[in-house]
């Protein structure tokens, strides 16, 4: 399966109505998002299956794959391309071993020891942060940049950078052999989703932080949108 992390697009939907909420992913996407994760910490089992086959048709439509945060269950059952698995969630083997080697498997790494295990247990990528302070909700702590070069140099797999970026601030990246960028807020609350995306790419792609790792093949299997 071939995919691109240089411009991750992980959405937050809290606040939004589903329809809001699904114009401003779909904007996104139009906007240049390469890699699309969805991310849902309080909504029931089946509201998140419901919301993740929605998404997962307008993804296809843009061919832009589907990630699904931590819930292995739901990225099966509606047979998205990948899961992202943090520090609490499940091991990324244990991961690998019910998903199969034809989807992708992302980890939150924020060591070197971590990112050589994940790496070892059949992870495809890493995020790496928080670089920077995050407003968005979840459980973290900073990650220098030199910890984040680091890891880039010791595993073979595209590393992102994730936490507080957005266009006017990628230049603490600069020189760091990451593969791309998650962000949450930049896109997810900007007034223009699509022109916040296609800005921070273009910004990622002056910063030499995009293009060098784009369709990274993890296996031989293309991904069928149809
Ligand atoms: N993991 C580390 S920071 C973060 C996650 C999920 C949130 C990033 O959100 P934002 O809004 O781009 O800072
Ligand atoms: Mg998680």
């Amino acid at each position: 399966m071939k995919f691109d992390t240089g411009l991750y697009f992980i959405t937050n939907s809290t606040g939004y109505t589903e329809e809001e909420f699904l114009r401003r992913v779909e904007q996104a996407l139009a906007g240049g998002v390469t890699l699309l994760q969805l991310r849902e910490k309080e909504k029931s089992t089946r509201d998140y299956i419901a919301l993740a086959e929605k998404i997962h048709d307008i993804a296809r439509r843009y061919g832009v794959p589907m990630i699904i945060d931590d819930r292995v269950d739901v990225a099966l059952a509606v047979d998205a391309e990948g899961v992202h698995v943090g520090a609490e969630d499940m091991p990324v083997a244990t991961a690998r071993k019910l998903l199969g080697g034809r989807k992708i498997i992302g980890a939150t790494a924020k060591t070197v020891t971590r990112a050589k295990e994940a790496c070892e247990q059949g992870a495809d990528y890493l995020g790496v942060g928080a670089i920077y302070p995050t407003t968005t909700k979840v459980k973290t702590v900073l990650t220098s940049t030199d910890t984040l070069c680091a890891i880039c140099k010791a595993v073979p797999i595209p590393v992102n950078a994730i936490g507080g970026l957005n266009r006017d601030n990628l230049d603490i990246l600069a020189g760091i052999p990451i593969a791309g960028i998650c962000v949450v807020s930049a896109i997810m609350q900007a007034d223009d989703p699509g022109r916040a995306a296609a800005e921070l790419k273009a910004r990622a792609r002056e910063l030499g932080l995009y293009g060098k790792f784009t369709l990274k093949t993890v296996t031989n299997q293309t991904i069928n949108f149809s």
